[in-house]
């Protein structure tokens, strides 16, 4: 059966179920969802997620959301492809609980805070050049009112408050991590799990770069050190370099290895 992954550029969700496709050497077909031009809201996308979100996995004309399911499904699936470092999520019942832990942390107390602040920066600025009316209109296409209500948060811009608040998680988180890895080589314990390559894909890749002012090389130099272990996986590294904006569309890339 074949695998199809949907998806934009490689930054978080789309990148954080591209990295174990690329760790598991799974071949694929990867179609690019171009979000500036609005494509995850136009009906072909929406006849594939009813959610107008990326990314996507059909494997076989069944189709899997949400990066976090996404990831567990692939694990399932595929447990014998696995990289040398062995299975992306533990085998045993504790490992396992240990790796959804810190899933569940990500997906809950980081994701949307991270989010918040490029949303603020990245997406504020396209929001603001639509002309009012297309605006409305391109509205009508989100069918998640949630977020509906992010996109027009975003033309108007984030309030102080919120983008204050969305901080003080992103610091909590970071401190929690840095003391976690204080104890452990990796987020849930010896071994690379998902849950690396969710708070990677999330956070740990651009915290230095979106938060200067957080000093996160000086305060959090395990969190460094660690960052730049995810960094050096090949499949990482092949997941970052897919990224082609200068050719929207259609394109295929096969497994890294
Ligand atoms: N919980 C979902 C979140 C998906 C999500 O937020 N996708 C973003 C891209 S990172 C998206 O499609 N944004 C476009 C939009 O909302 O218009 C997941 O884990 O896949």
């Amino acid at each position: 059966m074949s695998l199809k992954y949907y998806h934009a550029e490689p930054l978080a969700n789309s990148l954080k179920s591209m990295v174990p496709l690329g760790e598991k050497g799974l071949a694929y077909e990867s179609i690019y969802v171009d979000l500036h031009k609005f494509e995850q809201h136009s009906d072909w996308f929406v006849a594939i997620n009813p959610e107008g979100q990326v990314p996507v996995l059909d494997h076989g004309g069944t189709i899997i959301t949400h990066t976090t399911v996404i990831n567990e499904y692939l694990e399932d699936m595929f447990p014998d492809a696995q990289p040398d470092s062995g299975p992306l999520r533990p085998r045993d019942p504790l490992g396992a609980a240990r790796m959804r832990y810190w899933n569940k942390f990500v997906d809950e107390h980081v994701m949307n805070f991270v989010s918040m602040h490029g949303w603020h920066r990245l997406v504020g600025v396209i929001a603001r050049n639509i002309e009012n009316g297309e605006f409305e209109k391109l509205m009508e296409s989100i069918p998640l009112p949630d977020q509906r209500k992010k996109w027009m948060t975003a033309r108007s811009g984030f309030s102080e408050a919120d983008l204050a608040n969305a901080t003080d998680k992103i610091v909590y988180a970071l401190d929690k991590i840095e003391r976690q890895l204080g104890e452990t080589r990796w987020l849930a314990g010896d071994s690379y799990t998902l849950a690396d390559i969710n708070f990677y894909s999330h956070c740990g890749m651009m915290v230095e770069r979106m938060f200067p002012d957080l000093g996160v090389a000086e305060k959090y130099p395990r969190l460094i050190d660690w960052r730049d272990r995810v960094t050096a996986r090949p499949a990482v590294a092949a997941a970052l370099k897919s990224e082609d904006r200068t050719a929207p569309g259609l394109r295929t890339w096969s497994g890294a290895r």
